[in-house]
């Protein structure tokens, strides 16, 4: 680590390579993490341990995780600014997700929302490691003396599970992990789907047409706006609990160009739904049309992308090392 680098507070966040990335990760989550780059040390993780959680084909997964990297990459994730790697070249992780769960409880894991949605959702394969996620990704955040985890609203639980079961251990063995915070943006933490606005757009969607993803064509992006979900009125107005469509339409459209829902209001009042739906439609293939072009150029060069993963997996070797050390340690583990 430079010099520079050990003044600046440090950032850790990931995502599941269990599916496309979608515009929700990206307005929720990465354009934060690309934001946030300059000012603090950043470890940005593809999460594959994680994924696994659900049943995967491998050469899919091999692919997406590849394939993610270079989204990370066309976001606009500087890989000579930041530490990106694959969480399963790192074992320091999954050792120390072993240890934090001997200090998480029964109860706690069976309150967390994501395991609850999970299990309903795939009721024939309900295994420990869904039951368990929450550890190894405490495991994550607290093997970087993390500062701050830049999330969408829904891992919000899972950033305080983190804090508990870091609170719990130290209050055992004292002053071993930092207590990381949650940065949650104050506009687009929660997109919606274009189809069903009152559930939260994933990249797991049953339905293709509610979900927009990075790597999506313009037409195809157009073509899901055209059809989202409105309501009866004809009046551009954010209100999350009886226009939800609408509410998540300008929402997309806000974080997108910058517009604040006032100028958003005046900009459509008057011209009806189908004008509004085109301009956000619009917005986005703009916002996504270089990410989409820089992603498939650096997916063609295999070559460099290894070249970034190992060098990640170098750098979050050497930085979690000593934190784990430090735990094996403190638990009674005989040094070897
Ligand atoms: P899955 O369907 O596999 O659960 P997902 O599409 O919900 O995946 P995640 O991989 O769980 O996405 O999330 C990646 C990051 O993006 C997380 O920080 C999450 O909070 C954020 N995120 C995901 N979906 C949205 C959304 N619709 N709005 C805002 N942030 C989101
Ligand atoms: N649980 C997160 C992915 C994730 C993560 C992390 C996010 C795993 N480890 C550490 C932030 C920090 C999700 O499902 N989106």
């Amino acid at each position: 680590m430079d010099e520079k680098a050990l003044d600046k507070k440090t950032i850790f966040s990931g995502i599941q390579p269990s599916g496309d990335l979608t515009l929700g990760s990206y307005l929720g989550a990465i354009k934060n993490w690309v934001e946030l780059s300059d000012t603090y040390n950043c470890y940005y993780c593809i999460v594959d341990l994680h994924a696994i959680t659900a049943r995967q084909n491998p050469a899919e997964l091999r692919r997406r995780t590849v394939n993610q990297l270079a989204q990370y990459i066309a976001c606009g994730l500087d890989p000579q600014k930041n530490t990106i790697f694959i969480q399963s070249h790192v074992p320091a992780h999954a050792e120390l997700a072993w240890i934090l769960n001997c200090y998480t409880m029964f109860g706690e894991l069976s309150r967390m929302t994501q395991f609850k949605d999970k299990s309903a959702k795939n009721a024939d394969n309900i295994n420990a490691g869904l039951f368990t996620y929450p550890a190894l990704m405490a495991a994550d955040i607290l093997l970087y003396h993390t500062d701050l985890v830049p999330v969408g609203e829904d891992q919000k639980q899972h950033v305080e599970i983190t804090r508990d079961i870091a609170t719990r251990f130290n209050g055992i063995y004292g002053d071993v992990f930092k207590m990381p915070e949650p940065f949650i943006p104050k506009v687009g933490a929660r997109i919606m789907s274009l189809s069903s606005p009152d559930c939260k757009m994933s990249k797991s969607d049953k339905d293709p047409g509610g979900c927009i993803y990075i790597m999506q064509k313009p037409d195809e992006i157009m073509r899901s706006f055209k059809r989202a979900v409105t309501d009866s009125e004809t009046c551009v107005r954010c209100n999350p609990s009886d226009k939800p469509g609408v509410s998540n339409l300008m929402q997309i459209y806000s974080v997108a160009t910058g517009a604040s829902f006032e100028a958003i209001e005046n900009e459509f009042c008057g011209k009806g739904y189908g004008d509004f739906k085109l301009r956000v439609g619009e917005a986005v293939v703009e916002l996504l049309r270089p990410i989409r072009e820089e992603a498939e150029r650096l997916i063609a060069d295999k070559t460099y992308l290894e070249s970034i993963y190992k060098e990640g997996a170098e750098k979050a070797s050497h930085a979690s090392a000593k934190t784990l050390r430090k735990v094996y340690k403190k638990v009674g583990f005989v040094e070897r």
